[in-house]
């Protein structure tokens, strides 16, 4: 099965994504999610300049020589942009092998562990009030498990919380340049557990709730949160600080049961090692496109369960139908999976564009028996919205000094 052409898409149907087809000689494409939102031409002029020369002629069935040979073959290792590139072709690779022996890629894996998939969903609002209503609406809907966002009173904006858009798929559109939004520390930290404690008075214990600091904190304040939600029992408290110094998460786990989650800007096993090896996470939050693609995450998930870690796999709107394809296939199949981040399948646009073999029902994904990842990506459809230039927001404290969003 040789690769007989490789071709690399940017649009943008709601959402930008970049979707990589890989072709071969059987008649066979593969599908891959190459999407790092805010950079993604980075990506693009990577695997056009950089990786499609050296694919084509190559035996797409040589999924870890050629994952290896990206890597290794880089000289230049990791980074989000090298890793995004390597992805989108792992995954494609993995798409046509399930394709050309016509099972999906779960069965490939191993087959399955379970019959469907765990997901939570995210509630915020601009008051506790309104952000308790968006829970109920979840719970209704089925959801066991919803992450809770909500503005921070005397902010102007918050991360997570969507204020007058309708979903996560009319963001895109307005950010030609990084808008800019407020962050204090002391507000937040006084104000996020009172939503818990209202979260739990209205509806109990049954339902898991979950909440995302973004990296915002110190290792000792992402402490004093941890305790002081302590009561309300989160199934996890999500990247609490950054990651870079992984030490920084022993400091936190010496001081609260609270449990703790990170992984979504990692792009290598090496970024949570110690992490995982210190057993100061309860869950890897790593996603297939910015970690390797399936190959990597399968590693990844093996080493994390030696030490009790279950998987989380990032699950955001600027992942693409394909990336949440592989996630399935991999949440199918991962002994030591926790949960899934699901924030729904977008809006018309993209389900022209994309089509894909997942279902909600009742608080799970349900993944049908599809050969490959089971996706479809319609070239022509894509070709209506182009790739509009769009950034991530910027984070600044009241003095103006620039913080972590
Ligand atoms: C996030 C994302 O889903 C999450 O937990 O932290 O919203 C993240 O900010 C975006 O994916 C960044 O592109
Ligand atoms: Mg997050």
């Amino acid at each position: 099965m040789k690769i007989t052409d490789i071709q690399i898409y940017a649009n943008c149907p709601d959402r930008n994504f970049v979707t990589v087809k890989i072709k071969t000689d059987t008649g066979l494409y593969g599908l891959g999610d190459a999407t790092l939102n805010g950079r993604e031409m980075a990506v693009v002029a990577y695997l056009t300049e950089h990786i499609k020369p050296c694919l084509i002629g190559k035996d797409a069935h040589q999924i870890e020589d050629i994952w290896q040979y990206l890597y290794k073959g880089a000289y230049w290792r990791r980074g989000p942009i090298t890793i995004t590139a390597i992805s989108g072709i792992d995954m494609a690779l993995w798409d046509l092998k399930g394709k050309v022996t016509g099972l999906p890629v779960y069965q490939l894996l191993g087959g399955k562990s379970r019959s469907k998939i765990k997901v939570y969903g995210h509630a915020n609002g601009n008051s506790i009030e309104e952000t308790l209503t968006n829970l109920g609406k979840l719970i209704d809907q089925g959801y066991k498990a919803v992450r809770l966002q909500c503005a921070i009173p005397g902010l102007d904006s918050s991360y997570g919380v969507l204020s007058d858009k309708k979903d996560y798929f009319e963001l895109q559109s307005s950010r030609p340049l990084p808008p800019e939004q407020p962050w204090d520390t002391l507000k937040y930290l006084n104000f996020i557990p009172s939503l818990f404690q209202k979260a739990r008075e209205k509806y109990g214990n049954e339902i898991e709730l979950l909440h995302d600091v973004h990296s915002r904190l110190t290792p000792i304040e992402a402490a004093r949160l941890g305790k002081a939600l302590e009561p309300y029992h989160l199934l996890f408290l999500e990247d609490a600080v950054t990651a870079e110094n992984q030490s920084n998460y022993q400091v936190i786990r010496n001081h609260t049961t609270t449990p703790l989650a990170v992984g979504e800007t990692f792009n290598s096993i090496w970024d949570a090692k110690e992490l995982i090896e210190t057993q100061s996470i309860d869950f890897l939050r790593s996603a297939a496109t910015h970690s390797g693609g399936i190959t990597a995450m399968r590693r990844q998930a093996d080493f994390a369960s030696i030490y009790k870690v279950r998987t989380a796999p990032h699950g955001p709107p600027d992942i693409s139908p394909i990336g949440h394809a592989a996630h399935a296939h991999l949440n199918a199949w991962v002994p030591n999976f926790g949960i899934q981040e699901f924030v729904g399948f977008g809006g018309q646009k993209m389900s022209k564009v994309f089509s894909h073999p997942l279902r909600y029902e009742e608080g799970y994904l349900h993944l049908n028996d599809a050969p490959g990842l089971g996706v479809d990506f319609d070239e022509q459809e894509a070709s209506k919205y182009p790739y509009k230039r769009s950034y991530l927001p910027v984070s600044r404290l009241e003095d103006g000094t620039l913080s972590d969003w």
